[in-house]
């Protein structure tokens, strides 16, 4: 599976630590509607179980080690995000999982839209019949 990689521009001061900058039309491939981020979980925890109608997101992990899992309804592959330099673009059609590897790693997202719940697919066998149904529309245009 391909799961495009962000990097993000991070500048090193000499001895004064580093500075990184995402901006929304270099970096993304959308505009920036809501930043969350997730913290204090432990270690060993697996978050997510869900996948999403709409919402695009970029997910980075600056502080830590975290474990994306994602499967598309074919294939399922991960990505260990542990670098406030490179993140991942996370579709809608993307079940996602994240595993937290090491205590008090931090995980920060970049989304495309305001929260909302009805967005969620959070039933797996729901999540197969809107994958088959996404991919008959293409087939349809
Ligand atoms: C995702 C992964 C990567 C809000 O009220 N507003 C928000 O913007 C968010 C993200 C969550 N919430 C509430 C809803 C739940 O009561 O926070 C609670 C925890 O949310 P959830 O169980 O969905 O958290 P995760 O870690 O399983 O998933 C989150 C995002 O919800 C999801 O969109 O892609 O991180």
């Amino acid at each position: 599976m391909n799961i495009p990689k962000v990097i993000i521009p991070t500048y090193y001061e000499n001895g004064e630590g580093a500075l990184s900058v995402i901006e929304q039309y270099k970096q993304l491939p959308f505009s920036i509607k809501r930043i969350y981020y997730i913290y204090q979980v432990p270690e060993g925890v697996k978050r997510g179980g869900h996948a999403h109608k709409k919402l695009q997101q970029l997910l980075f992990c600056p502080y830590g080690e975290i474990e994306i899992i994602l499967n598309d309804g074919k294939e399922k592959d991960s990505v260990i995000l542990n670098s406030p330099s490179t993140g991942i673009l996370v579709t809608n059609t993307l079940w996602r999982e994240m595993v937290w590897k090491k205590e008090n790693s931090v995980l920060c997202v970049a989304a495309s839209e305001e929260y909302n719940e009805d967005d969620y697919i959070r039933d797996y066998e729901g999540f197969l019949d809107f994958v088959k149904a996404e991919k008959r529309k293409e087939n349809l245009l």
